[in-house]
């Protein structure tokens, strides 16, 4: 049974888009009319401080633009998710390796009923921006990182890829979760405290995109370090955490 799923006030799909975006201009500029055609009730972006036109080219298109608070991804993405006028929220960012067409596919999982609904790199279909290299590094860690969150806290539904920030969720079940995560580890720690609660998750299969302009700011080795004290962290807080965990 296929139900209409629910629009809002714009008479667009009731969901909210947050690009992020830090320096992002060439991705953005190709991604653009994507994004201000995408049927969402609410498209803007949260911005790290860019400085090459990323800004005036989003509020040229009509697109508003929210200079985040504090520094990094995972704040720009906490921040965008208190600012968000839908419970329905979708991560996008736009530097070419996410796919403005699997937007309504992520939604669909969650009207299906998943409170988390991620793009992933790794189930039969998919394509990672490593696939066609000989010493695929980041994809390795991505699988490790993830077997390890699987087996710690799975129960039952083993999730393929627990990093990408390509996702849509439900706000109200994510705000309980009290993320608190820097950098690109934010989604990381969404999965992995996602786990623990016993949220559903669902995936869809998703083909990663070469980057289309600018550098990836996940330098390999600080991002490993970080991912891997997140890792720490919340072994050391337990599977009840973040419930009165200290932070
Ligand atoms: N708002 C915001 N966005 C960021 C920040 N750092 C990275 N991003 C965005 O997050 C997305 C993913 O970053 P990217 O460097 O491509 O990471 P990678 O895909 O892991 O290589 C891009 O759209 C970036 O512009 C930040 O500090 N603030
Ligand atoms: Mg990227």
């Amino acid at each position: 049974m296929t139900t209409e799923p629910s629009r809002g006030a714009s008479g667009k799909r009731a969901a909210s888009v947050v690009l992020l975006t830090f320096n992002e201009v060439e991705g953005t500029r190709a991604l653009l009319s994507a994004l201000v055609e995408v049927d969402a009730d609410e498209v803007f972006a949260m911005d790290g401080g860019s400085q090459d036109g990323t800004v005036e080219l989003l509020e040229h298109a009509g697109i508003r633009v929210v200079r985040q608070v504090r520094k990094g991804r995972g704040p720009a993405l906490i921040e965008g998710c208190d600012l968000a006028r839908n419970e329905y929220l979708v991560v996008f960012s736009p530097d070419g390796n996410e796919d403005p067409s699997d937007i309504p596919k992520l939604l669909d999982l969650l009207d299906a009923g998943a409170d988390l609904a991620i793009a992933s790199r790794f189930l039969p279909g998919s394509r990672n921006e490593e696939d066609d290299v000989a010493l695929p590094f980041r994809a390795w860690a991505n699988r490790a990182f993830g077997a390890a969150v699987n087996l710690l806290w799975n129960r039952g539904r083993f999730v393929t890829d627990t990093i990408n920030g390509f996702r849509a969720f439900r706000r109200s079940k994510i705000a309980e979760l009290q993320l608190d995560a820097p950098g690109m580890t934010i989604e990381y720690q969404m999965t992995s405290r996602a786990l623990k609660k016993g949220l559903d998750i669902r995936e869809i299969p998703t083909r990663e995109g070469d980057r289309i302009g600018g550098e990836t700011h996940a330098p390999a080795i600080p991002t490993g370090i970080a991912f891997l004290k997140v890792l720490a962290r919340e072994i050391y807080l337990g599977r009840n955490a973040p419930a009165g965990a200290a932070r």
